[in-house]
């Protein structure tokens, strides 16, 4: 069977040296498993271009996987990779399954029906990952069904009898002209052949799908024909000294393309605000269910608030501040009359998220939003169009549901919210935090006077001062830039002055407005939210 020629070899085929012949071998029944792979992947996005792509065996044991990864593995992630997080996460996945696939075809060699089975499994887990999805439909097991289908098929006819056509058939007779290569002649040669073209083919497939589904759900016109009423009540201007013009310092209003994303949806939910409504239900005297339109006419009012996320560290780039429009979250809930006894408010997003916001802050006079825009545009979609929450003083993990698509008033007891499960804090009040941003960590800096720049935020309490030491040296106060109001971040800057040649220390904290001093002990992010010192260390040249 492995009839493997050489050029480079005067012995006949079939007398070539042992070695040779066994790396062939199992090499093209890597590929094989490989293709078989290939026309899963395939043959499952293409069937999610039908269903929904979150049906997807991939997307779906990607969900999973987000969901069942231990905190610490998820805190890592986002840290490490941040918004690129998703596309590690699919790579790592590709390659197990690469790796997988290739084994399987090694074992289909010897035993056919054991690897067309494994297979099988595969997509047996996929379809469970789907349907165990929160807003799974029973149609959500044919992209999976697919898959395994295309695999075992693949399979069987690649490492099947039928690929022996015959020779007068084969398109490359004879050994190799270019070089001393082993080449697999015979049967292996067409396997080779017929696994290469099943994999372009289920490449072909896989990419047809993903554009039929991303146009199915393209939401892109919708978006472009929300029609933003005027706000009935505008924010105030911003001072003019809001910020701080130092270059390298981030814009006070953070530029919509330059928002941080946070968020566990491997797919976006993509909605269509005519087919969009909203359940507000639970311990309410009025249940409501509101649509679009009914939203947009419930007299919107802006807020300028500056968004974090509980998974920043120290010094780290998870914060933003936008101009949001919106209806009044608290006047809904009083709208719909919040019963005693009610203790949260969690609200659920079109994937399935669950945020968990105590009521007794939803109803302590802040403001808070159902938010429709930020920065003057309809929500982007990773944003979470067309509605999200956003109430200032909480992270985002307890109060910025994107894709909202349901609000529970309950008590604590009756639900966890999705991170509070996994042992988050339940409140999520944002910590005080201060960041260098100029002048970079590792600069070099010319000696003399260098200016120190940055920013700080204690969302909804506000910012009193923030001071900078040197090498350990006296702290001084930083100049702050205009108050905008405690939902707001506050730029700052300072003088260092008498640089001198060498490394030194830079170290910034702030200081609350109800007078609370950042505390310099470091602690991680879970479970509450990082706290500490930043420093920065630079060089004087
Ligand atoms: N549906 C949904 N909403 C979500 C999340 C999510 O994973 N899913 N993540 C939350 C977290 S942790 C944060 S910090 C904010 C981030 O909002 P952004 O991505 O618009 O900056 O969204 C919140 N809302
Ligand atoms: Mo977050």
């Amino acid at each position: 069977m492995r009839t493997v020629t050489d050029e480079t070899s005067s012995s006949p085929p079939g007398a070539l040296p042992r070695a040779r012949t066994r790396a062939a071998g199992p090499a093209v029944a890597a590929l094989c498993g490989l293709a078989a792979a290939a026309a899963a992947v395939g043959a499952g996005e293409a069937a999610a271009a039908f269903t929904r792509p979150q049906a997807s065996p991939v997307v779906a044991i990607g969900s999973a996987a987000i969901d069942l990864a231990p905190t610490a593995v998820k805190a890592w992630a986002v840290q490490r990779f941040g918004t690129g997080d998703k596309a590690v996460l699919l790579g790592g996945i590709y390659t197990v399954m690469g790796l997988a696939a290739a084994a399987l075809g090694v074992l289909a060699g010897r035993r056919r029906g054991a690897a067309a089975a494994l297979f099988a499994a595969f997509g047996g887990l996929g379809a469970w990952a789907a349907l165990a999805r929160p807003q799974a439909v029973p149609t959500d097991l044919l992209p999976s069904a697919a898959a395994a289908g295309g695999a075992v098929a693949v399979l069987w006819w690649l490492t099947g009898p039928a690929l022996s056509l015959g020779p007068f058939l084969d398109p490359f007779p004879g050994p190799s002209r270019r070089s001393g290569a082993v080449r697999p002649a015979g049967p292996e040669r067409r396997r080779v052949l017929a696994a290469g073209a099943t994999i372009g083919a289920a490449a072909a497939l896989g990419t047809a799908g993903r554009v039929l589904s991303d146009r199915r759900g393209d939401v892109s016109a919708a978006r472009a024909a929300v029609r933003l009423p005027p706000p009935l009540r505008p924010a105030p201007p911003l001072p003019r000294a809001v910020g701080a013009t130092v270059p390298g310092l981030p814009p006070f209003i953070t530029p919509t393309a330059d928002f941080y994303r946070v968020d566990t949806a491997l797919t976006l939910p993509r909605i269509d605000p005519r087919a969009w409504s909203l359940r507000l239900h639970g311990l309410v005297d009025r249940p409501l269910l509101i649509g679009f339109d009914d939203l947009l006419a419930l007299g919107l009012e802006e807020l300028d608030h500056t968004l974090s996320c509980v998974s920043n560290e120290v010094g780290g780039p998870y914060a933003g501040t936008t101009r949001w429009l919106g209806a009044s979250l608290p006047a809904l809930l009083r709208r719909a009359g919040v019963r005693s006894g009610a203790e949260q408010l969690v609200g659920r997003s079109q994937d399935g998220m669950t945020i968990g916001t105590p009521v007794e802050t939803l109803l302590d006079g802040r403001r808070a939003l159902l938010a429709v825009a930020m920065n003057g545009e309809a929500l982007p979609v990773e944003h979470g169009f067309p509605c999200r929450t956003v109430v200032p003083g909480l992270y985002g993990y307890t109060s910025a549901t994107k894709w909202l698509v349901d609000l529970e008033v309950t008590t604590f007891a009756a639900r966890d919210p999705y991170w509070v499960r996994r042992g988050w804090d339940r409140t999520g009040e944002v910590r005080t935090a201060s960041r260098i941003d100029v002048p970079a960590p590792f600069a070099r800096v010319p000696p003399g006077d260098v200016t120190v720049a940055g920013t700080a935020w204690a969302t909804h309490r506000g910012i009193a001062a923030v001071e900078v030491r040197v090498d350990g040296g006296p702290w001084r106060q930083a100049e702050l830039a205009a108050d905008a109001g405690p939902d707001l971040w506050r730029q700052w800057t300072h003088a260092w002055t008498g640089a001198t040649p060498g490394t030194h220390r830079i170290e910034a904290r702030a200081t609350d407005a109800t007078g609370a001093v950042q505390p310099e002990t470091r602690t991680p992010p879970y479970p509450s939210g990082a706290t500490g010192w930043h420093s920065v260390v630079v060089t004087v040249t």
